[in-house]
This record gives structure tokens, sequence and C-alpha cells, in this order.
């Protein structure tokens, strides 16, 4: 079966999911996106991701034409319309077909496609190995320049490090601030552990305010370890007992090398291990299908 995607309002044949040229989307990166994952059948933080889809839309003035439950049903009906029980959910909405200004205004309506498709999983190496990773020139967007917690289709802040990670041989990069302080990796946020001691930089660093990064500070908590938000260098990375990232994709990922430097023992750490397993004791097992959670 080929797969139906969400296009303004209709599921569509894949190949019928086409975008006009001069959508803004397209021309200008003028848009916003989620990530969202579906576990047996049942759609994980649907809430937090509708929410943080209309807060990055608000502030670049983007208006959605479909109310927050409209767009959670949307997402729901193409998940069930692909018959999928574990996906990967990519929801879009551009600024829509304008012209070839600049001016939000030229553009009516805004597109809208979701996209629900196998989830292609990391490798079961990263979890058990653990990742090595690299600090990389290209510092985080300024968050008065383009705010990190706006989750827009700009993504090439994030594609330079990449592109600087993979140069220097790995799969994932760590970028600084304009101060020199750790904010992110491209995809995912980051986490250092030091004793009973979570941590995590603050959004005003410059970061995407993770949906897996608040759940995992939650289940921290639970667990009875000291979690906060707080500003940190590469240093405080060298010479932390476990590092590790988080992301609706990744889940939970060890790191063990940082720029050559070995992090802890060097082997994935028991305080990530208990949260990855906490991880997957929350995310849906059985829910009712297809509904919305
Ligand atoms: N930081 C950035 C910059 C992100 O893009 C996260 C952190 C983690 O947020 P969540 O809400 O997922 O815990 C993200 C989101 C992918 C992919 O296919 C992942 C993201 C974005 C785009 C693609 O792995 N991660």
């Amino acid at each position: 079966m080929s797969l139906k995607i969400y296009l303004n309002g209709k599921l569509v044949e894949k190949d019928q999911a086409v975008v006009s040229v001069f959508d803004h989307g397209l021309l200008y990166g003028d848009g916003v996106f989620e990530g969202i994952r579906a576990y047996n059948c049942s759609v994980f933080k649907l809430k937090e991701h509708i929410e943080r889809l209309y807060e990055s839309a608000h502030t670049l003035m983007l208006e959605i034409p479909l109310s927050k439950a409209e767009m959670e049903n949307a997402v729901v009906d193409t998940l069930k319309a692909n018959q999928l029980k574990d996906a990967y959910i990519r929801l879009v909405v551009t600024r829509g077909p304008g012209d070839l200004g600049l001016d939000p205004r030229k553009c009516s309506r805004a597109t809208i496609f979701i996209i629900a498709d196998k989830i292609a999983l990391y490798p079961k190496e990263f979890y058990e190995k653990g990742l090595a990773i690299v600090t990389v020139p290209t510092i985080r967007n300024h968050p008065e320049a383009l705010n990190p917690q706006l989750k827009t289709l700009n993504y090439l802040n994030n594609i330079l490090a990449k592109i600087e990670a993979i140069n220097a041989g790995v799969q994932e990069a760590i970028l600084l601030n304009a101060q020199g302080y750790v904010t992110e990796c491209t995809g995912e946020n980051i986490f250092l552990v030091r004793g009973k001691e979570l941590i995590t930089p603050p959004p005003y660093v410059g970061i995407l305010k993770g949906i897996t990064r608040d759940t995992v500070m939650t289940i921290g908590r639970r667990l009875g370890l000291s979690v906060r938000e707080d500003i940190f260098t590469r240093h405080d990375l060298y010479i932390a007992d476990e590092v590790f990232l988080t992301g609706t994709a990744a889940e939970i990922v060890p790191i063990v090398k940082i720029d050559n430097r070995q992090i802890g023992k060097g082997v994935p750490g028991t305080t990530t291990g208990q949260l990855l397993a906490e991880f997957h004791k929350v995310t849906p097992k059985d829910g009712t299908p297809y509904e919305v959670n």
C-alpha cells in the first residue's frame, strides 16, 4: 500500500502530495514543523507537540487555518489511513504560496501537510556502546536572531553543524552559543549527570525546548535525582560522570566520548540506562487505537 499524505485537508497519494515552487516554505524556509512519534497506534505527547507548533507559528505571525483540536485529529487520521502502529510523523505548516518577494502578506493561505511513515530507528549499537561526538565551530543561532525555541523550517544552522560533525567522522555535533556555553546538538537536547545531579541547559542559552527533554526531567525527579537547568561549558561535559542526548527519534542516547575526551568510564552510564528504562515505561503500550490521548 502506498503512503497516504495529509495535504491541506485531504489525504492524497504520495505522488499527488506536491506543493508549489512559489511556496514560501521552500523559497524562504518560512514555516514551522514538528517531528512526532507514535507507539502502538498511539501518538506520544501529541498535545505538547501541537502546542509547540502553534507557539512557533504565533511568534512568526503565521496563522494556522485549523484549530488545535482539528490539527490533532488530522495527525491521528493520517496515522490511521496508513495503518501504522509505530511511526514517525512529520507535521509541516508553511506560509503558503506567494510571490517571489519576502512579504508574507502575499501568501494568502498556509500549506499544511502531514507525513506518517515507518520509523527509522537508530542502530542498537548507539545505545549499547554509546556515541562519540564533537563540538563544532558553528555556533547556535543567537536567540535574538532566530530563536532556537522556534521549530522553523530554517534548519541551516543545524545542517551546517551536522556537516561539521560528518567531516569530523562522527554522527552528531554539540553547538555552543556566542558566549561559549553548551546549547544542544543538531536535533537533540543534551544532559549531563554528576553524582545525583541531572543538568541540562536552560532555554535562554539558545535551545529547542525538547518534549523528550521535559519527559526526562520529570522521570529524573521521580527517580530522586536533583534535576536542574543550568549553563555549563565543554569542560563540564568532559568531567561529567555521564552525558546523553534526548529527542523524539533518538529517545535517550548515551555519549561516551566528546572531542576525544572519554566521558566517565567510557561506556553508557547506569543513570542513563535507568532513565531510558523508565522512559520506555511511559511510552504508549496498548492505548485505545488511533485516539487522541
Ligand atoms: N533540539 C533540536 C534542535 C531539535 O530539532 C530536539 C532538540 C529534540 O526535541 P524533541 O521535542 O523531539 O524531544 C529537536 C527535535 C529527526 C529530527 O528526524 C529530529 C528533530 C528535528 C528534526 C528531525 O531525527 N528533533
